[in-house]
């Protein structure tokens, strides 16, 4: 038997174990008629054929004739497989979308494009591994956002920045370096989500990586792209934005320097040589100490619009990070870092060129456990915006604690900005539909790396497919979901799926509960970002603090008395986070400063949700560690201890945070727990 690692992921294709089901799927199975061919097409035929020989135990014979016997029938084009999907129907698809619906004997899985087959094949495999019916299928799918990109942070020396499952992929040593099995493979997973574009170095693009775009380095770049191309998966790389200096040995970098414009033009030129369906370039500019037009006194239109128009000759795209944000002094009390990125944005909305997208991240801090949204979502009308998401656990748990983001990520999506009035939902704006927008989506800052299973925790991989499946739709549920991946991954057992969902759809939470607490982030150790360190960041320049006293805690950023970030969203979302009443227990500390004794809506003191959440949340890591114990004959050897180990860690890394959390806020207050439970 085949030992299971979780190499595999949710591609596993394992026997159809329910007999009648399996009597169900192979009629239809037996046959494939296939209307056309290229190279997409035939990497999906490839997957069609070994999920139906794996999971079915037969192989299909292939055709491009229609005949008369039950089958499957793919293809785009030809007026047979338009007769059976429905005319109406099909024209209202987009370039990637696709229908798959049964006639009588036959399925048909349509595309307007070779991509749209592609995605409707990896729909019709997910729809056999968890044995529903096929009998009656009637699938209509379009992505809700055009760009649905994974964002590798990997260095040429093989690190990955915030990386927890290995190193590279795609470096070693300097070089590019990659097994082409693995890099199909990893096409393959992406491409069952959606996933269409794929950023391959680290947004700090550092010496060696600015060498990325030269001659040396091109023709590896380009057999990485060769790869990814036959799953539809556009290539983008990091750029630095003083590459002209550094990489072309220009004085300057001046985007108004006409001799700098010309050099980013003749750059594009030079890497479509290499490939010719390259996505673009995304930049982190001024921020964290990287460089860019602040430099030279000009804004980050002037910067972006310098590349976008070299970039604009072969219709390809730049994506500019709004992550920017300038050091400060722990003293000064005004300054705000959550203000920043609209500060420094807002002014210049409407002077970007069409094919420059703002990448906004979730929050307005850092990929905390738990922070607002973004206003600057929504604040952007004449701006195509594209949302960042960090699927790598930087803040929330580094591979090691188990920290599912899906409900994270929906409240995200969820998030009503009253942009355009009620009902301007973060995925509106993103998708391009609240300001019909030519370009928008979604990116997610990878978490994979050469660790066998590919994401360190096994049950990380539930983010990255959680990921992929919200980017192509933000409407599914966070339950459907995660049910879906359960499914895929360890099979159909009832019990097992019940036992792994619900520990997914609860761990976000729990990992709350045992860190920092109600929204005021940071209070991690500095540098790593993981295990308890309250102060850590406290008397820092990254303006990241709690001010936490002998009689209180949080950020004040209210209109009336703090750093009037609150002023930044909506008034109908600002209403609400300037009141004490009306805000979110979950994000009072992020708005307002409160004293220890302050009763949150839960009728519980501030102290007291401290000292409760962090026990409950030791609590709840014992007893995921028990359920999944239980587990241990319906889950694959490997994986089962994989996962064990990681409990483990995870209960120390609890126990630390509530010890630690628990004694500094009673000997800050004085206040003592109401239970009487050990404080140190
Ligand atoms: C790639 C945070 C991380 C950095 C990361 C940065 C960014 O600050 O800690 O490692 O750098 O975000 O998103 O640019």
């Amino acid at each position: 038997m085949e030992i299971e690692n979780g190499y595999k992921c949710w591609l596993r294709y394992k026997n159809v174990e329910d007999q009648s089901v399996l009597s169900s799927y192979r009629p239809f199975c037996r046959n494939i008629t296939v209307t056309k061919t290229s190279d997409i097409i035939n990497y999906a035929l490839d997957e069609l054929i070994d999920g139906i020989s794996s999971m079915c135990s037969i192989v299909p014979t292939v055709t491009d004739e229609f005949v008369e016997e039950a089958g499957l029938v793919i293809g785009t084009d030809r007026s047979k497989i338009i007769d059976i999907v429905g005319k109406e129907a099909f024209e209202s698809l987009d370039r990637e979308g696709y229908m798959i619906k049964t006639v009588k004997s036959k399925i048909a899985i349509a595309g307007k494009s070779d991509l749209g087959i592609l995605y409707g094949v990896f729909h019709f495999l997910r729809i056999l591994q968890s044995e529903k019916s096929i009998t009656n299928l009637d699938i209509f799918e379009n992505p809700q956002n055009k760009i649905r990109m994974i964002d590798h942070w990997d260095n040429l020396d093989g690190t990955i920045e915030r990386g927890y499952a290995g190193n590279s992929i795609f470096y070693k040593d300097n070089k590019v370096s990659f097994d082409q099995r693995r890099i199909k493979d990893y096409a393959r997973l992406l491409s069952s989500i959606g996933i269409n574009a794929i950023s391959l170095n680290n947004v700090n693009v550092r010496e060696n990586e600015m060498r990325l775009i030269t001659k040396t380095y091109l023709t590896d770049v380009a057999k990485i792209a060769d790869i990814f191309r036959n799953y539809g998966i556009k290539i983008f790389l990091s750029v630095n934005f003083a590459s002209p200096t550094y990489v072309g040995k220009l004085l300057t970098s001046d985007p108004l320097d006409f001799s700098v414009k010309d050099w980013w033009k003749g750059k594009v030129r030079e890497i479509y040589e290499y490939i010719p369906d390259f996505g673009g370039f995304i930049v982190k500019a001024d921020s964290e100490y990287t460089s860019g037009p602040f430099a030279y006194g000009r804004t980050h239109a002037d910067g972006a619009n310098t590349i976008a128009q070299a970039l604009g000759q072969f219709g390809s795209l730049l994506i500019w990070r709004a992550f920017v944000y300038k050091m400060q002094d722990w003293r000064d009390r005004k300054t705000d870092r959550a203000k920043a990125a609209y500060e420094f944005f807002k002014p210049l909305d409407g002077k970007f060129l069409d094919n420059v997208i703002l990448q906004i991240k979730n929050g307005p801090m850092d990929f905390q456990v738990r922070e607002p949204v973004s206003p600057l979502f929504g604040a952007m009308e004449s701006t195509n915006q594209m949302l960042e998401l960090q699927i790598t656990q930087e803040y929330t748990g580094h591979q090691i604690d188990l920290c599912y983001l899906v409900p994270q990520w929906k409240e995200v999506f969820d998030f009503d900005t009253y942009a355009a009035g009620r009902g301007s939902k973060v995925s509106n704006v993103v998708s391009g539909k609240t300001f019909k927008r030519p370009y928008g989506g979604v990116a997610g800052v990878s978490n994979v790396g050469d660790d066998p299973n590919w994401t360190g925790h096994p049950l990380a991989q539930a983010n990255l497919y959680g990921f992929g499946r919200l980017a192509w739709n933000p409407n599914l549920s966070s339950e459907d979901i995660t049910n879906e991946w359960t499914k895929l991954t360890f099979g159909n057992n009832p019990e097992v799926v019940k036992t792994i969902s619900e520990m997914l759809l609860s761990s976000w939470r729990i990992y709350e509960s045992y860190t920092s607490p109600l929204g005021v982030g940071w209070m991690v150790n500095p540098g790593i970002h993981y295990g308890p360190n309250v102060d850590g960041y406290e008397y820092s320049k990254w303006g990241t603090y709690h001010y936490a006293d002998h009689e209180g805690i949080g950020v004040d950023r209210t209109k009336a008395t703090g750093t009037d970030f609150i002023s930044q969203y909506r008034p109908q979302v600002a209403e609400i986070y300037e009141s004490l009443e009306k805000c979110p227990d979950e994000l009072l500390l992020f708005f307002h400063h409160v004293p220890y004794t302050h009763r949150l809506k839960s009728g519980k003191t501030i102290i007291q949700h401290i000292y409760d959440s962090h026990f409950d949340g030791v609590e709840k890591v014992i007893e995921m560690k028990e359920k999944w114990i239980g587990l241990k004959d319906h889950v694959d050897q490997i994986i089962f201890n994989e996962v064990l180990e990681r409990f483990e860690l995870q209960l120390k890394n609890a126990i630390e945070w509530c010890d630690v959390i628990n004694s500094y806020f009673w000997r800050k207050s004085g206040i003592k727990d109401e239970f009487g439970r050990k404080i140190y």
